[in-house]
């Protein structure tokens, strides 16, 4: 069984989308098997996308991802992180496949509804982060 953490970014918890997002999950054959609704800090987010440290847009997205609540999730199911990935749809909403999360909920490639770990190394990194 393979983790995935799913991040429901303050965009869409603020447009009041957790309630969809979440069936959408179970839909897709996910076991939620931890959730959590809360604010992070500063440091938390600036840990978490400490790989775009570098990138011209981190302040900004630390900034965004502080910027009211979210909802953490750690998903299960077989090949966890590419299904979900494809089942939230490119980084840039504009982009994403008809159907996908991001299409449906995001509003701009800062602003993208929704987070996906990016390798099973990462899922099992990233719900630890959250879920000790
Ligand atoms: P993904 O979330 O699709 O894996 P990453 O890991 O490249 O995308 O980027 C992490 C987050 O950084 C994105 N979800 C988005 O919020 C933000 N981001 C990525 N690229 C840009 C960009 N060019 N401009 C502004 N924000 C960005």
């Amino acid at each position: 069984m393979e983790r995935t953490l799913m991040i429901i970014k303050p965009d869409a918890v603020a447009a009041k989308h957790i309630g969809e997002i979440v069936a959408r999950v179970e839909r897709e054959g996910f076991l939620v098997s931890g959730l959590r609704y809360l604010s992070l800090s500063k440091e938390q987010a600036g840990e978490f996308y400490a790989v775009h440290k570098e990138r011209p847009f981190y302040g900004d997205l630390v900034r965004y991802m502080t910027s009211g609540p979210v909802v953490v999730g750690r998903l299960e199911r077989d090949n966890a992180v590419d299904h979900w990935r494809s089942v939230i749809g490119a980084t840039d909403p504009q982009k994403a496949a008809p159907g996908t999360i991001r299409a449906l909920f995001g509003t701009n490639i800062e602003s993208n509804a929704v987070h996906g770990s990016d390798s099973p190394e990462n899922g099992q990194k990233e719900t630890d982060f959250f879920f000790a």
